[in-house]
């Protein structure tokens, strides 16, 4: 995830979020004019007056959160009780900043000012993520229940086979396991590090949602939906459209790939009919399911002939050179390469002498050339992926770095989310793993419904998860559903939305959404399902540029630096304009487009269906 200050993704999607209401001006900025601009009984409310307002806030936010964002890294590589106190206490700090400014804007709503202030006084009030109430302590609680709750999942760890494990190991067996017993093991062993999250989280939503009422929102859940440039209803409603396109196309896949966990299993472990059992897909949330290729590939139709993460240890890879490898795709493309500094100060492994927040992320400390990831990268083929993830956000950052504070940002946070997706389809073609010299030779057709296949497990499987996890938080926030009921809402939402079922009953004080990072971290996570749309339709545009007629799934655009251009020219945008107006910088399309996923898969749709003819497909809810 990146880390930028602010704006609606921004200052940390995840723990900045926390924040206090009211606390009035300091001293310094009341003897401003632009202070006096936020004060509703000083000046007039005139254009003139907003534009001071906004020149004055996008100081004191730039200010602020490069102080935060040191902080909140510093809590992040060495998660201390002082760290966390500190990261707390900043954290409030900014959250209140961010309500004043917000409440501070709506003085503007009746004033005709230019389009780009109106822009601007829009985002100061999208762009928290969790907006604490008007009153005193609201804000310092809230901070310090997201700061608590993001380093107990960073910290969680839980017995397995009579050791203590991390979540990075656990991870790494549950994609090479095919034992069930072990694999229920892993899978129930890591939703124990979350029952004791469940009060502050259900306090942490009674506060975020107050604050977002103060700021004219139904509930925190509305102000999220409201970051997209059209009415939130009409986000939703188009999240349902996309959703809709994709649908048949993964009930095909889980009819298939439940076929050969059947076959594999057995009727006991996993029958034929009704939903998949969440542990058998190799991923600790079921979220992608490349890891199981080997038990779902072809019987007929082609074999694979290569695995990713076999080439990379083959070829010597460490963690170091992973990040080389993606930061020479983003150059061949015209871009500058990383600063020095992104070297000297990311942290690219898991340090031994010290708690740390693993989940990957990338982040922007200064508004402008301090930008780093932070992972604990492995040699495999899913952190090959999430290399160049990563290193997505911190080439967006980077292009937007001339825009002022309240438009360095995605154009909305799907877009943020797609830049590294789309790079990284490049980047798994065995064309260019051929290139780069990983892969000795480029397999031929036989090997297409393979590859699309693998490709399936992950892109395809990850649509109904990308969509059902906010589905969860929308219900939560708005009231639908209640504490006591937060555990069976999320079972039910990953049965109807992914057709699958945990291992077994789950216990009385189960809180299995607080094993996901992203729960306790307060990241919003539909910008990762529109990240699934959009990224193939960069691909499908770029690929065009590029005059590539061939299919889809073998293009690759390494080295086309006419494509970097005009690549650039959207990255550079940031969020100054509406998003379909970056979209259409790039692709010339202007509207969210799931046609570019189904098209560049069509022709494992079409294999699938065969495979499928006969079968009792879907799980009936
Ligand atoms: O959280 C991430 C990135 C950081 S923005 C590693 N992703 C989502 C997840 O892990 O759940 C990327 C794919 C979806
Ligand atoms: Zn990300």
């Amino acid at each position: 995830m990146k880390r930028t200050l602010m704006t609606a993704a921004a200052l940390c999607a995840l723990s900045l979020a926390a924040g206090c209401a009211s606390l009035g001006m300091d001293n310094d900025a009341a003897a401003t004019p632009a202070a006096d601009a936020a004060m509703p009984a000083a000046a007039p409310a005139t254009a003139e007056a907003a534009s001071a307002f906004v020149a004055d806030a996008e100081k004191r936010l730039a200010d602020l959160s490069e102080e935060a964002a040191r902080i909140q890294w510093t809590r992040a590589t060495n998660i201390t009780h002082d760290t966390m106190w500190l990261e707390s206490r900043i954290n409030a700090e900014f959250t209140e900043l961010q309500v004043e400014l917000a409440n501070g804007a709506a003085r503007f709503n009746d004033v005709q000012v230019p389009d780009d202030v109106r822009r601007k006084l829009n985002l100061l009030r999208l762009g928290i993520v969790l907006p604490a109430p008007n009153r005193p302590g609201a804000a310092g609680e809230l901070a310090e229940i997201t700061t608590r709750l993001d380093s107990t999942y960073a910290t969680g760890k839980f017995e397995f086979k009579g050791r203590q494990i991390t979540l990075d190991e656990a991870s790494i067996l549950m994609a090479e396991s095919r034992d069930p017993a072990e694999l229920k093991a892993l899978y129930e062993g890591w939703r124990t590090i979350s029952p004791v999250m469940a009060p502050d989280y259900a306090r942490m939503v009674e506060i975020a949602n107050e604050g977002s009422r103060e700021l004219g929102f139904a509930d925190t859940g509305a102000m999220w939906r409201a970051g997209y440039d059209m009415e939130p209803d009409a986000f939703a409603a188009e999240t349902d459209r996309l959703w809709e396109q994709v649908k048949p196309f993964y009930e095909n896949l889980h009819c298939y790939v439940r076929d050969r966990l059947n076959a594999k299993y057995g009727d006991a472990v996993q029958p034929d009919t009704g939903p998949i059992r969440a542990d058998l897909l190799g991923n600790m949330w079921s979220q992608q399911w490349g890891n199981i290729y080997d038990v779902v590939a072809p019987t007929s139709g082609g074999e694979s002939s290569y695995d990713l993460t076999k080439l990379l240890e083959g070829a010597d890879y460490d963690a170091t050179k992973m990040v080389k490898t993606g930061e020479n795709f983003y150059v061949s493309m015209g871009l500058d390469p990383l600063p020095q500094t992104f070297w000297e100060r990311s942290m690219i492994t898991r340090p031994r002498d010290r708690e740390v927040v693993c989940h990957a992320s990338a982040w922007d400390l200064d508004n402008a050339d301090d930008i780093r990831i932070k992972m604990c990268t492995q040699v495999n083929g899913d952190d090959f992926y999430t290399v160049h993830h990563e290193l997505g956000h911190n080439f967006y950052q980077r292009a937007y770095k001339g825009q002022p504070f309240l438009f360095k940002n995605g154009a909305n946070d799907g877009f943020h989310e797609a830049i590294g997706d789309f790079v990284g389809l490049s980047a798994l073609t065995p064309t260019y793993l051929n290139q780069i010299g990983l892969l000795d030779r480029v397999p031929g057709e036989s090997e297409d419904i393979p590859f699309l296949l693998k490709m399936a497990l992950d892109k395809i499987a990850f649509m109904p998860f990308g969509l059902m996890v906010d589905r969860w938080r929308w219900g939560v926030f708005n009231g639908e559903t209640t504490p006591a009921e937060y555990n069976d809402a999320w079972s039910a939402d990953m049965l109807r939305y992914q057709g699958l079922v945990p291992p077994g009953p789950r216990p009385e004080n189960a809180f299995d959404p607080g094993a996901k990072y992203h729960i306790p971290g307060n990241t919003p996570y539909t910008r990762y399902f529109l990240a699934g749309i959009y990224q193939f339709q960069f691909h499908r545009a770029a690929c065009k540029q590029a005059g590539w007629t061939g299919p889809l799934h073998r293009c690759s655009i390494y080295g086309n630096e006419e494509v970097g251009r005009r690549f650039n020219t959207m990255l550079e945008m940031g969020q100054s304009r509406p998003w379909p107006e970056a979209m259409q910088a790039f692709t010339g399309e202007r509207g969210n487009d799931a046609s570019a996923i189904t098209d560049y898969f069509a022709p494992l749709n079409v294999w699938l269906t065969e495979q499928n003819r006969g079968k009792d497909c879907g799980w009936g809810a």
